[in-house]
């Protein structure tokens, strides 16, 4: 099994993105599972065009987004993917959508198709905090998300996709008043975490999620 995972550049006015940085400290393979990588340019336009680049030719079977979600206290698996860009800031190359279709004529929604339940009780389980979110946003984690779950129903069957938001590193928070934070070991082991339970099933579990917002 091959599974591919993407992170983000820094974008907004921070020097790092914990994505970046725990997509360097993967392993290789984990288990049966071979890992590819890629760095994507936090641009609305360039990042969804790499992405399907490189499942056309990395080909896997498994296709893991990781973002920053600054003042988010845990690792958030989401569970949907909505079609609109709204920005509230210009991305890395100066574009601000606002109230666009990600994809024009595509369904309003996509939900995740990794076990993000059975992840979430793994990551606990580990002792690290993890929630399902109901919200990727509306940036460039929604879009890229959308687009890879759009590409998987339409033009490239074959893989599941999912989305993994990350706190803060501790580096970060400590110039963001009050801001919660996660060290990047403990990012990296939860995104090992989520890799190893997408390779071991495909059903997820039934498991109380839900949140009032
Ligand atoms: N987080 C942003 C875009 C890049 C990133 O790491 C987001 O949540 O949309």
């Amino acid at each position: 099994m091959k599974a591919l995972v993407t992170g983000f550049e820094p974008f907004g006015g921070d020097r790092v993105n914990p994505a970046l940085e725990a997509l360097r400290l993967l392993p290789a393979r984990l288990g049966a599972l071979d890992i590819a990588t890629l760095a994507l340019p936090t641009a609305f336009g360039g990042s969804l065009a790499a992405l399907e680049d490189a499942v056309a030719t990395t080909r896997p079977d498994i296709v893991l987004g990781l973002g920053l979600a600054g003042g988010r206290a845990a690792l958030s698996l989401e569970r949907v993917a909505i079609n609109i860009d709204d920005a509230r800031i210009p991305d890395n190359s100066g574009v601000q959508p606002i109230d666009r279709p990600v994809v024009p004529g595509g369904p309003a929604a996509y939900f995740a198709t990794l076990p993000i339940k059975a992840a979430v009780a793994a990551l606990r389980g580990a002792g690290l905090p993890a929630i399902v979110s109901n919200s990727a946003g509306t940036f460039v984690c929604n879009h890229l998300f959308y687009g890879l779950l759009h590409l998987g129903a339409t033009r490239r069957p074959g893989f599941r996709g999912g989305f993994l938001h990350l706190p803060y590193l501790p580096a970060q928070a400590a110039s963001h008043a009050d801001a919660p934070s996660m060290a990047l070991a403990d990012i990296v082991r939860g995104v090992a975490i989520v890799l190893e339970i997408a390779a071991a099933r495909r059903d997820d579990i039934e498991a109380a999620e839900g949140a009032m917002s």
